[in-house]
């Protein structure tokens, strides 16, 4: 039977990547001195990389024209981007997905527990569920996983099976939410049912073993469904 929903949080929960996590990552750079920053299709390449550390060490492997930075370096730079990410969500700019607080709350009534499980770093949690759902919105999740707790982040199940183990719950008990493919594949392996919700960079990204696709948890009346639907005509 279903009793726990897993939510992703990066493009799931909020859409976070293009206007908070890649402007704080070039807040970061520019602090530092760098001599580089990313566009929207320079991130959006660079988010087949999870976690923050490995995406930079990822982009200066492929740039070896660019300053090398040693892991210390990268993990002062990202200590300083998370700084900069966790001011963003207090000043509570960035919404929830359509739907996702009306999913949240339903789940809740019919007595499905709420978990979570991603990649990013446990302060940018806190900062985004604190500015969207108040000050104890972190309470309403049983079981936080997030960053670096696991020795391999998504698409490696390790996530996913951490969070399962502390909910005490077979994989068949649980349903995951994601945009992504790495975050599919993670939740997959985990042994997870999947329901995907697509973001603008992911897209055209393969979601062929998830249980649904959708392109968002919006009223179906909701305007952006409405608009959408006189565009197609
Ligand atoms: C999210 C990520 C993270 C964020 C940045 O993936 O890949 O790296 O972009 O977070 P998912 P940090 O949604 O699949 O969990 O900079 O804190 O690593
Ligand atoms: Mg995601």
């Amino acid at each position: 039977p279903l009793r726990a929903l897993i939510f992703d949080v990066d493009g799931t929960l909020a859409d976070t990547e293009r206007d908070a996590h890649r402007v704080a990552f070039n807040q970061a750079f520019a602090a530092a001195g760098l001599p580089f920053d990313w566009d929207v299709p320079t991130y959006g390449r660079y988010l087949k990389v999870t976690g923050g550390k490995e995406r930079l060490r990822s982009f200066l492997n492929d740039h070896p024209a660019l300053p090398q930075l040693s892991d210390g370096d990268i993990a002062r730079i990202h200590q300083q981007k998370t700084a900069y990410y966790v001011e963003m969500m207090q000043a509570g700019l960035l919404p929830l997905r359509p739907g996702v607080e009306r999913l949240l709350n339903a789940a809740n009534d019919a007595g499905l527990t709420l978990a979570i499980a991603t990649t990013t770093t446990p302060a940018n949690v806190d900062a985004l569920l604190k500015s969207t759902l108040g000050q104890d919105g972190s309470n309403r999740f049983q079981v936080i996983g997030a960053g670096d707790i696991v020795p391999h982040k998504k698409p490696a199940p390790d996530i996913y099976t951490y969070v399962l183990r502390q909910l005490d719950l077979p994989a068949t008990d649980g349903l995951a939410l994601e945009d992504s493919e790495n975050g599919l594949r993670s939740a997959v392996s985990a042994g997870l049912a999947t329901v995907i919700t697509q973001t603008e960079y992911t897209q055209d990204q393969d979601f062929s073993s998830a249980l649904r696709v959708l392109d968002q948890l919006g009223e179906p009346h909701s305007p952006a469904k409405v608009l959408q639907g006189r565009e197609a005509g």
